[in-house]
């Protein structure tokens, strides 16, 4: 059984949105044409309170972009985004979603950040999608969505460490690539297990 995954396909993310990922809506058609050929459909959803610790703006002299150490490691500073509430957190007005059956809102909480679908950015709070998608049987995780240097590879690596093949759909996935992290992320998903494959190979 086969699970469809979309990370993150919110407007602040695509085109003229607060944390814009290059060309991020051309996803879209990609992942609306997957819809029908998967028994399991979820959908994540980056869903901060204002004044979330990952923005620039919650931390003095720190501007987008730039590294804060946290409790839980290192994290890269936003623009404010994904608001709860807002039009940049809605999903991207042309993404098919009548038939998503689930979806996780993560980075809810403000003292922490959350990439992964799995697990929050301390790698211990889980979001209960694991016990989800075993109940429901599913063995194969197909991931798309946005951005694959971060949210994508995350989800992607939690979902290997659960136990589950995870592919990764290369055509329904753009990055943001800060500094190489483009590039390190697709090393470090293919060391980990992932199989990269496209929507044309993907059956219903
Ligand atoms: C994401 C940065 C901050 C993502 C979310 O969806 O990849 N990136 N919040
Ligand atoms: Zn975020």
């Amino acid at each position: 059984m086969k699970a469809l995954i979309i990370v993150d396909v919110q407007n602040d993310f695509c085109e003229d949105g607060a944390l814009e990922v290059p060309n991020g809506s051309s996803v879209v058609p990609v992942i609306n044409k997957l819809i029908d050929r998967f028994d399991a459909i979820i959908q994540t959803q980056d869903w901060h309170p204002s004044g979330h610790h990952s923005f620039a703006s919650s931390h003095d002299g720190k501007s987008p972009y730039e590294t804060v150490e946290l409790d839980y490691g290192t994290q890269v500073l936003w623009p404010d985004h994904c608001v709860q509430g807002t039009n940049g957190a809605d999903f991207h007005k042309e993404l098919q979603t009548d038939k998503s059956q689930v979806i996780i809102r993560k980075g809810f909480r403000a003292p922490i950040d959350s990439y992964s679908t799995f697990y929050e950015n301390d790698q211990k709070t889980k979001t209960g999608l694991t016990g989800y998608l075993k109940d429901r049987g599913i063995t194969d995780l197909y991931v798309t969505g946005l951005a694959t240097d971060f949210c994508v590879k995350w989800s992607v690596l939690d979902g290997i460490k659960e136990g589950f093949n995870v592919h990764i759909v290369e055509d329904a996935v753009r990055g943001i690539d800060l500094e190489g992290s483009l590039d390190e992320a697709w090393k470090e998903m293919k060391e980990a297990g992932v199989t990269v494959t496209t929507s044309d190979k993907i059956s219903g």
